[in-house]
Order: C-alpha cells, then structure tokens, then sequence
C-alpha cells in the first residue's frame, strides 16, 4: 500500500514554540525576526487547552492550542483538536458581525490546532474582575450589542439560506464540545453523575432534593431538547463571564471553542446566569468595602445586558432582515408594518422565557457538576460558600421551572435581592 504521511501533532512547550512558530513570515513580521529571543510563558489556566504569551522586538501574541484530551481531567477524556478549527471559524465570523469585539487572528494551523491570536493587555478575566468588587461602566452595554449582533446576524433572520445551511453543516462536526455541554449542563447536575463534585456535607439535604425534584428534571431535559435540536443561530456556546476580557472601558469576548447552531436564547441565559452567580457570590468576598454599591451595579448590568440585547435585536429585525424568516413582502405588501411588530415580540417572548430556564439550569450545573466557577470555590469558609450556592440552587431551580410565569427582569432581580438577604 501507499505510505500516506499524516502531520504529526506535537503539544508545544515554551522551548519548542519558538521554533515552530518562527518559521512563519507574517508572524515573524508581527513579533520580531529575532525569533530566537521571543519570550514565551505559558499562562493557561482553562479547563481545555494551552495558552502561551509571546513577546518578542516587535509586537506580541496569544499561542493557544488544543490538545486531543481535556486539559481539566486529563488523558482519560479524550477530545479531537478539531475544536480549534471551530473556534478559528468563529472567531471570523463574530468578527464581521460585531467588529472589534474579539481578538484578532493572526495565524491559524489545523494540524497543530494552534490559533496566534492578539494579545489583549491591559485586559483581564472580566470574572476576576467581578470577584475583586471591580465594575466596568462598558461592559454590560457592549456585551448586550455583540449577542444581539452575532445572534441575529448568525441566523435564518439575516443570512442567505444558502450560506447558513452550509455553516449549520461546518460546525454540526462539534459534536464532542456540544456533548460536553449535554452531559456537565443539561444531565449530569441531576443524577449521581461520577464527575459531579459539591460542597459537602452542607449541600448534600438540597442536591438530594433536587435530584428528586421531578419538574427540575423534566425542565432540564426540555431545555437540552432544545438546546440539541433548535439551530437557530451560531452561538458562542459557552458565554460566561470567563469568556470576557476587560478594561474599565474595553471589553473583549474570547473562546469560542463550543460554537455551533443552536437557541439564541443559550448564548443570553449562561451570560445572565454568570451575573446573578457572582451577585450572590459577592458575600464571600467581602473586604471593607462598598460591596453594596458593588451589588446594585450587577444588578443594573443584568438589565443593561438585556434591554440593549433586545432593542439592538429589533434594530436589526427592522433594518437587516433579510433571510428565510418573516419575510418583508409578507408584511409590508399588505401595508401592515404592525404585523412584523407582532412577529418581532413572539420572537422575543421565547428567548425572553428559554433565556431563564438556560440560566437556571447553568447556576445548577456550576454547583453541582464537574465545571465549577470562582465565583463561589474562591470562598474559604466552606460554611459560606455553601450558604451563597444555596441560594443559587434555589434561584436556578425557580428560573427554570417557573420561567413561563415570570414576566420582567424587575421581579427576577427583586427575587435575587430577597434570596441574598436571607
Ligand atoms: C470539561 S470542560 C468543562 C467546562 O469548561 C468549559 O469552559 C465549558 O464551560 C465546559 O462546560
Ligand atoms: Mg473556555
């Protein structure tokens, strides 16, 4: 038979990056032709992937890449190196559709699944920042603009039927990350899953209850139906507050790795959901500080995020529609300009409802699942924390069942004030 040579991948090391990546003529005009002086430090910290720092004469870079298991757990959990493919691939996507709110790409190599991208300094984890009782006048506006932005014009609302049907196929090929996600968001938090971890003994009476808690189950598993099956648009897949770089006036949306067709309404409930976690996080990183002031700004950010997602979505429901989906000549031929309106809040009304229940279901699974956040597990008194995930248990388990009774922000927010109190 034919010998047909396969690129081996090779995990880079701060020694070996230097030497791959200075072969390459763009990158060595980027970072400096003195390759050999680069300084390299590898700064990941993620549950997935390597993360390297490249500074150089000239200019400097991010080095992320996938390595064929999950960094988190280890050999044992294999997972394919094409996930840097599907972040490259959105990555240029969220680019046109709302410039300037992602790294740019420098370089991308499949086989090594290696993506050179900008590196964003002074920014840090907008998470980080949260926790540290920082707050970020942009942040919440520009976020609300880049959902909206990314989601509709990722959609049969605004795209070629064409083009979306052959991009719905692209990233269906995520499958291994859209499993994760599956199993650690949707199931996992709700049977004796092996991974699963939580504050013990203190949460076990609550875990045990809402593991028994049939209507949680049952709401959990409609969310994943549609999460799984409703390929409305190309989301970021795991938009939590991690995925967000900040200055106190620049903020950056980063790591698309779990991008693929799905709900709009995912992308909106995991964001808000990261929000209220570290609202009820606040507690167990109290200094002397005005960490009420601190509270009222989460709360307000929630809002923010919300209404210019929804009146940014309707600017671009009025001005760019021109997909598959509610067709102008179906209204406007009857001069009923009203009728697109009417579409326009059905729309709205079931990411408004899907959004809460996708909320409730990610403050489970960061409690209860393998994927934890820092939000809580920064707390040191384990008393503490476990009071503060109590109430998000709580809080989740009321977003998600009760979603379709639930009508304004205003009375989820009062809710989450109360909870807080308590
Ligand atoms: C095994 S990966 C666990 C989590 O990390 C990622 O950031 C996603 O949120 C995923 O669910
Ligand atoms: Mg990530």
């Amino acid at each position: 038979g034919r010998n047909i040579e396969m690129p081996v991948f090779e995990a880079l090391n701060v020694e070996t990056l230097p030497l791959r990546l200075g072969q390459n003529t763009m990158l060595l005009q980027r970072l400096g032709e003195d390759w050999g002086s680069w300084k390299v430090r590898e700064v990941g910290d993620g549950n997935l992937n390597l993360v390297f720092i490249v500074e150089g004469s000239a200019g400097s870079a991010i080095v992320k890449q996938a390595l064929p298991y999950v960094r988190l757990v280890g050999e044992s959990w294999p997972l394919p190196l094409k996930r840097s493919f599907f972040e490259y691939h959105a990555l240029t996507r969220q680019a046109a559709r709302d410039p300037g709110r992602v790294p740019e790409v420098f370089h991308f190599d499949g086989e090594q699944a290696i993506i050179v991208m900008e590196f964003l300094a002074p920014h840090i984890i907008l998470r980080r920042g949260l926790i540290e009782g920082n707050q970020y006048p942009n942040a919440a506006r520009d976020l609300g603009q880049f959902l909206a932005r990314t989601l509709f014009r990722g959609s049969d609302f605004s795209m070629k039927a064409a083009a979306r049907k052959a991009d719905v196929a692209l990233f269906a090929d995520n499958v291994e990350l859209c499993d994760i996600t599956e199993s650690l968001v949707f199931s996992d938090p709700y049977f004796n899953a092996p991974l699963n971890r939580h504050t013990a003994p203190q949460l076990d009476g609550l875990v045990a209850a809402l593991r028994a808690d049939r209507d949680l189950k049952v709401e959990a598993q409609r969310l994943k139906h549609l999460f799984a099956t409703k390929a409305e648009a190309l989301l970021h897949g795991d938009l939590h507050t991690g995925s967000v770089m900040v200055t106190p006036g620049e903020t950056r949306v980063i790591d698309p790795e779990f991008a693929f067709y799905g709900p709009i309404a995912f992308d909106v409930g995991m964001l808000l959901a990261n929000f209220w976690m570290n609202y009820l996080a606040q507690q167990g990183h109290e200094r002397d500080d005005n960490r009420r002031d601190m509270r009222g700004y989460l709360l307000e950010a929630v809002v923010t995020i919300w209404e210019t997602f929804r009146s940014e979505f309707s600017h671009l429901w009025r001005t760019e529609r021109s997909g598959i989906l509610y067709q102008r000549a179906l209204f406007e031929d009857q001069d009923d300009s009203l009728g697109a309106e009417q579409a326009l809040d059905e729309v709205l009304h079931d990411i408004w409802q899907d959004m809460l229940g996708f909320a409730g279901i990610e403050m489970h699974r960061r409690i209860l699942g393998l994927a934890h956040n820092a939000d809580f597990e920064l707390i040191e008194d384990p008393d503490l924390r476990a009071r503060c995930e109590t109430k998000a248990l709580k809080f989740g388990r009321h977003l998600a069942c009760n979603r379709r009774h639930i009508h304004s922000l205003a009375e989820v927010n009062g809710l989450v004030e109360r909870l807080e109190k308590e």
